[in-house]
């Protein structure tokens, strides 16, 4: 192959972290322009009375006594805390045909959102409206529904405790269960894997557990881009000797070494600490194969150990005690072949033999996982393996040992907590009764899938979107797309503008709130709101600055608009509650105990852990956790011989979700540009293509053909079969029913496609 230089494509031979990361804050910080603001919001980051960073839900360790440097978070508050604003003047010079050309970069780059906004068809323009007017001509609306059930209430996980509590609340007392949400997209294959193996579904892990882990296993998550706090924890690991296995397609720079800007002595030596001892690139959807393989191999070392008059591998005291299901796994697992776990993982045996020993050496052992896992239409399935695993040795519910879901947005886990969900329990249905008076169906509403099917089959005739940017996040916008532009009614409350809100719909509304950096202030006084990260711990935030416009509202503050407008016979004191956030979390622990003593327990430093049963070894209803069969091996990766190849849809360096905040993907080696497809060598030898080559995706998934051009070839550490691209940019190549059936969770990490050259001059002039 040819070595043709790329513009914009280089090797990166760096480790994450240095002064990369430390040069990266600071053009950050410099784009958005506003320094004062900026950085006085950068010294409130993740204090013991500053705000929660919106970067990622990675907790924080607990007394923090000063700034804990991130650039991904360096990068979340500055986009949040800019000095640019989208004013109504902005909004009068372009309409939203204009701006649909925009790139997603150029939209939210405008700042912040000033005043509220109402479409105006005619004009094709977002023109000021008054707050009071446009809750009344949104509840005007929503009441004009024939069906509450025709109305989709989407949230993103950024949202607070105290208003997403609200804000299920007032669509509850509206009288439907339909919460599309970004978890839905995200971990919902762990919220719906995890309750039927250990009772609950979330990670039983703490940060004191990684301290006392003598094997880590992290699948499936790229830390150094998406949870960069997460490497100082990594590195100490490291640093005490303790194996790390990474199990990822790509070698991705963070799982491989990093130099921590928090230590000058790295810095200055421009040292770097090796995070992963060892380093299985599975082949995309190859992790189940893996996962029984390694299950496969501690059975038969197990029978061996005990033929020989050892205890055996396995811990069959906690098996005994703890579990039930074993059975049915051993069957599985036995009618599984080693060619088929190697020929599905592309793994060799020795490689997987030699995981399942060093996770049998280990006595506590962590495993840490992220979309890679999730994204599948097996996602389900690949959680509950991994949680078999585990207890195939009695590592959940142990100290330093146990399952670490690492999730996304900062307190997407706290919003289901708190009740966004579309399947609520009698328990909930009861304590609302208890609390205001009402009763809502028990009935399920839609998932994000669900709600999507039913806008585009004009089943759905509103859309309510706490944050977000659903109609970029999902799958198949071609087909979304116009289908929201036939809805009645769209209203969004958001920061910054994004492609979502330009879909107008016969009414359409941009409801601007306040950001986690800013000062909420109510009748009460200065207010702070909750958040729960991923491992369940729940505390307090408190924004610093000054509002990005005087015309903001908070989140609370506009759900209790709403709800005034929507339902005029409403049971609830919306005023009295969010004249005093106090009051909310007084609600929340009435209806929610597991919110005991709240205003309390939140204002202790690092605030509180939520129980978690399986940490105690409290498997819930069940009395037992339970090992979890899934037939088969998975997702049929691509064999070598086939044109087809699996595809997986990945976050650059440089984006929060369908945020871009610019075009560098500095650990894969990539500046400027995101038109990129990742190969392997071989598979582009096979196609006759070099990198730089202009290529065409076509997906390869039910009836419709889904085509992608425009992107080019770029050859990449990852193995035969497998292919990579960024999201959202892939999310064109994935049809709304190529989902988990389980969880609803959308498989944007595993696409079936086929690639091929453009080398046709008449398409490449098109
Ligand atoms: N800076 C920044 N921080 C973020 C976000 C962001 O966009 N930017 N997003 C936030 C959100 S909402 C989330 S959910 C998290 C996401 O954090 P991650 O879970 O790290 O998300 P992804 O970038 O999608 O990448 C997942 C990793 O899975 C690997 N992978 C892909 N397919 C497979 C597979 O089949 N098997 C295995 N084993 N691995 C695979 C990819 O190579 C990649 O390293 O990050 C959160 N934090
Ligand atoms: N192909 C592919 N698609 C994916 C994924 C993937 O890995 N591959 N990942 C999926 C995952 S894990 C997720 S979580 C979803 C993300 O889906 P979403 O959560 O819907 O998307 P975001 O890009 O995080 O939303 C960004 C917008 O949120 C608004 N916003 C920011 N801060 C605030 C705030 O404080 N309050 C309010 N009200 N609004 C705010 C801003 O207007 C901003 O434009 O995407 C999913 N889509
Ligand atoms: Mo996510």
């Amino acid at each position: 192959m040819s070595e043709r230089k790329v513009p914009g494509i280089d090797e990166y031979d760096g480790a994450a972290g240095g002064w990369g990361a430390l040069a990266a804050v600071a053009r950050a910080v410099k784009g958005q322009m506003a320094v004062g603001r900026e950085t006085a919001a950068l010294r409130r980051v993740n204090q013991p009375t500053g705000f929660d960073c919106p970067g990622c839900a990675w907790p924080d360790p607990q007394h923090t006594s000063s700034f804990e440097f991130c650039e991904n978070g360096a990068k979340a508050v500055s986009w949040e805390a800019t000095g640019k604003r989208a004013t109504p003047d902005f909004f009068a010079r372009h309409t939203l045909a204009e701006l649909w050309e925009w790139s997603d970069h150029a939209l939210e780059d405008e700042g912040r959102l000033t005043h509220p906004m109402a479409y105006d068809a005619d004009a094709d323009r977002y023109m000021p409206i008054g707050w009071d007017e446009a809750f009344a001509r949104i509840g005007a609306a929503l009441r004009a529904l024939p069906h509450p059930d025709m109305a989709e209430f989407y949230t993103s996980g950024r949202t607070s405790n105290e208003a997403a509590f609200l804000y299920q609340l007032m669509v509850r007392e509206y009288g439907t269960n339909n919460f599309p949400d970004c978890s839905n997209m995200c971990h919902e294959a762990t919220s719906v894997g995890l309750p039927a193996s250990i009772g609950v579904g979330k990670g039983t892990v703490t940060l004191d557990d990684f301290a006392l882990c003598d094997a880590l296993f992290s699948f499936g998550h790229n830390p150094g881009t998406n949870h960069p706090r997460m490497l100082s924890t990594l590195r100490e690991v490291s640093k005490r000797g303790v194996p790390i296995v990474a199990v990822n397609p790509l070698r991705e720079r963070g799982l491989e070494r990093f130099t921590s800007p928090q230590h000058p002595g790295e810095m200055l030596t421009n040292t770097a600490t090796p995070i992963a001892q060892t380093y299985y690139q599975v082949k995309i959807g190859g992790d189940l194969a893996l996962l029984k393989g390694m299950m496969k191999w501690l059975l038969e070392a197990d029978a061996a150990d005990l033929a020989a008059g050892g205890a055996g591998v396995l811990d069959h005291a906690f098996i005994a005690e703890h579990t039930e299901g074993l059975d049915a796994l051993r069957d599985d697992l036995a009618r599984t072949s080693w060619d088929d776990v190697v020929a599905q993982s592309g793994l060799s045996r020795d490689d997987i033999a030699a995981a399942g020993r060093l996770y049998a050496r280990a006595e506590r052992v962590i495993l840490c996982y992220g979309m890679g896992m999730t994204q599948h239409r097996r996602g389900t399935q690949n959680v509950q393996q991994m949680a078999n695993l585990l207890l195939l040795r009695g590592n959940i519910g142990k100290p330093g040992a146990g399952i670490a879901p690492i999730r996304g947005h900062s307190n997407v886990q706290g919003d289901r907590t708190v009740g966004i969900t579309e399947k609520p329990t009698q328990a909930l249905v009861d304590a609302i009764r208890q609390r205001y008076g009402f009763a809502f169906p028990l009935t399920h509403g839609h998932d994000a899938v669900d709600a999507v099917r039913a806008i585009r089959d004009g089943r759905s005739r509103a859309l309510v979107c706490m944050g977000g940017n659903l109609a970029v996040a999902m799958p198949d916008p071609d087909t979304t797309i116009p289908a929201m532009r036939n809805l009645d009614l769209a209203v969004h409350i958001a920061t910054k503008l994004n492609r979502s809100h330009l879909i107008p719909a016969r009414q359409a509304f941009l409801l601007p709130c306040l950001g986690r950096t800013e000062r909420d202030v109510q009748a009460s006084g200065l207010q702070s709101v909750t958040v729960e990260d991923s491992m369940s711990m729940v505390h307090a935030s408190q924004g610093g600055l000054p509002p990005a416009s005087e015309h903001l509202l908070s989140e609370p503050a506009i759900v209790a608009g709403i709800a005034k407008a929507t339902l005029p016979q409403t049971k609830v004191d919306w005023d009295g509650l969010v004249g005093d956030y106090d009051r909310i979390r007084d609600d929340i622990e009435a209806v929610f105990p597991i919110f005991r003593d709240f205003n309390r327990r939140v204002r202790e430093p690092g605030g509180f852990r939520l129980y978690i049963g399986a940490s105690e070894r409290d498997w819930g209803a069940a009395g037992k956790a339970r090992f979890l069969v899934a037939p088969g091996l998975g997702e049929d990766p691509a064999s070598e011989g086939d044109a087809l190849l699996t595809l997986t849809t990945v976050r650059s360096h440089d984006q929060y979700n369908t945020t871009i905040y610019g075009f560098d993907d500095r650990y894969r080696g990539v500046s400027g540009r995101r038109d990129v497809v990742f190969l392997n060598r071989d598979d582009m030898v096979a196609r006759g293509l070099q990198s730089g080559d202009r290529i065409e995706v076509e997906s390869r998934v039910g009836d419709a053909v889904r085509r992608l051009s425009g992107f080019i070839a770029v050859e990449y550490d990852l193995p035969r079969g497998s292919a990579a691209m960024y999201y959202p940019e892939g999310n064109r190549l994935v049809p709304l029913d190529s989902h988990d059936p389980h969880s609803g969770t959308p498989a944007y990490k595993s696409i079936p496609v086929v690639v091929s050259k453009l080398d046709d001059p008449a398409v490449h002039a098109s």
